[in-house]
């Protein structure tokens, strides 16, 4: 399937650097090599994954435009399964443009497109599907969590653990045509017990991994934590006390935050952003009332919600106001000025809160803070957030779908088992289930999707 023409591309970063890379890769790239390339020392046929040094000219000119390393790989051992060749030069802007100039001026080289080298080693079966989506998330990943789950994907964890589950299902598939094919004839003798055992192991397997998605795109993508209470409770302290840094403005002047403040901090791996929010109270001014309604809104959009309350005075009429805010599954209670004395019990946030966590802190003393982030971090990521390496979590929503209507058919494949339906329609719900799993490694797709997954890539990759 592989593409005829050849590609080239500025493969590092923008923007001035020690070295650039620019990378060729297609059946005209040796050609490209040798027309523009001229070894400093030595001659003859140049070997494959070989570094040699030398000057990138123009051979319409003769100009040399950078003195650079040369390194080339004989598909379909290389990355994209082509021949490729790399040039190491100088890392200008100027110099690396110049380059991927005269290489686009040889006959049959054009520029590549975003992902275009990852496609082509998909499409040359050098990689699946989960395999080159986890490239580019672990380009993008701003987290070690996101990293470690890229790098998972792209050992193949997910792609093995999925090719077991669809080799399960199609086995199970053709005990289901055997019988239909050969009703009367000496074959192992069909156990639709057996069967339909396997099946719900396999969609047992199947549900575990569909609920790792939500944890798994947090974990990837980061987490919103919004910080909500009444005036003066502490929420700038709080926000200034997990970021590090006085990021928001604390005085002793109830209704000092206005608007949502942001800090991005990290907590256990993955990235968490802080929001800061404007007091909740019922008579403010109007700037103060349009702070509010954003509070309402960031509350909306955050995937938990600390609740903060004044451990140090008794339960205020405004700390009902932030109650009837709360309507999210992800909250935690948090009392605050501890250092103060505790005069609001228990009983009384009970009211508030119901059964969410209770954590007390100080933010001037910073006592309690090692507690909340743990329960930041557990009450978004899961209990086991810290992620072991060999776990399998789903991060992007393109796996999730094709799981979730895999889980469809294998339902609908057992339903038909249990009302002793035809084996056909049996054995139709097992392979479309088979299919829908095919599409994450890529075995079964099309070209639309392989658009959408590529779009998002970086140049050069
Ligand atoms: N003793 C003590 N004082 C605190 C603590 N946290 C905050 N304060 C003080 O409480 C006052 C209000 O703090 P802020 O962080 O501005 O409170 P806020 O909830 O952001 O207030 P608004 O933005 O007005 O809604 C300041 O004088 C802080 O120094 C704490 O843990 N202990
Ligand atoms: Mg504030």
């Amino acid at each position: 399937m592989s593409s005829h023409e050849t590609i080239a591309a500025i493969a590092t970063a923008p923007g001035p650097g020690g070295i650039a890379i620019v990378r060729v890769s297609g059946s005209e790239a040796c050609a490209v090599a040798d027309a523009v390339f001229r070894r400093a020392t030595g001659s003859g046929v140049p070997e494959s994954r070989r570094i040699y040094v030398g000057n990138l000219v123009d051979p319409a000119t003769g100009e040399v435009i950078d003195e650079v390393l040369a390194f080339g790989m004989r598909g379909p051992k290389s990355f994209t399964g082509e021949d490729v060749v790399e040039i190491h030069c100088h890392g200008g802007t100027l110099v690396t443009r110049r380059i991927l100039e005269t290489i686009c001026a040889r006959p049959a080289v054009r520029p590549a497109e975003p992902g275009e080298f990852t496609k082509r080693a998909f499409l040359n079966g050098r990689i699946d599907l989960v395999q080159a989506e986890a490239v580019a998330d672990l380009i993008a990943a701003r987290s070690e969590a996101g990293r470690r789950l890229a790098m998972s994907q792209l050992e193949g964890h997910l792609s093995n653990c999925v090719e077991r589950l669809r080799g399960a299902i199609v086995g199970a598939c053709a005990r289901c045509e055997v019988a239909l094919d050969f009703p009367e004839e000496d074959v192992p003798e069909f156990e639709p017990d057996e069967v339909r055992g396997e099946l719900i192991r396999v969609r047992r397997e199947l549900e575990a991994m569909a609920a790792t998605f939500e944890r798994g795109r947090l974990r990837y993508a980061g987490a919103r934590v919004a910080l909500i209470g009444r005036p003066n409770v502490g929420k700038s302290s709080l926000m200034n006390a997990l970021a590090g840094h006085e990021r928001a403005i604390v005085t002793p002047v109830p209704g000092t935050t206005r608007d949502v403040l942001e800090a991005a901090i990290v907590i256990d791996g993955a990235p968490v952003v802080i929001l800061d929010t404007a007091g909740l109270r019922d008579a403010a001014g109007v700037v103060e009332e349009l702070g509010i309604e954003r509070t309402h809104r960031t509350v909306e959009d955050a995937e938990c919600v600390l609740a903060i309350f004044d451990a140090s005075a008794e339960l205020h009429v405004d700390d009902w106001h932030v109650a009837r805010a709360l309507r999210h599954e992800r909250t935690i209670a948090v009392l605050n000025k501890t250092d103060i004395g505790i005069r609001l019990s228990d009983e009384a946030v009970r009211l508030l809160v119901g059964s969410a966590p209770i954590v007390r802190v100080s933010a001037v003393t910073r006592d309690g803070l090692d507690e909340l982030t743990a329960a930041i971090g557990t009450t978004v990521f899961g209990s086991s957030c810290r992620g072991d390496a060999d776990e399998i979590l789903l991060v992007r929503a393109r796996h999730h779908e094709a799981v979730r209507e895999a889980l469809f058919h294998l339902c609908s494949a057992e339903g038909a088992m249990g009302d002793d339906s035809p084996l056909e329609l049996v054995a139709s719900d097992l392979r479309r289930a088979a299919v829908a799993l095919s599409a994450i490694t890529g075995q079964i797709t099309s070209e639309d999707v392989l658009d959408r997954v590529f779009a998002d890539f970086c140049l050069g990759k």
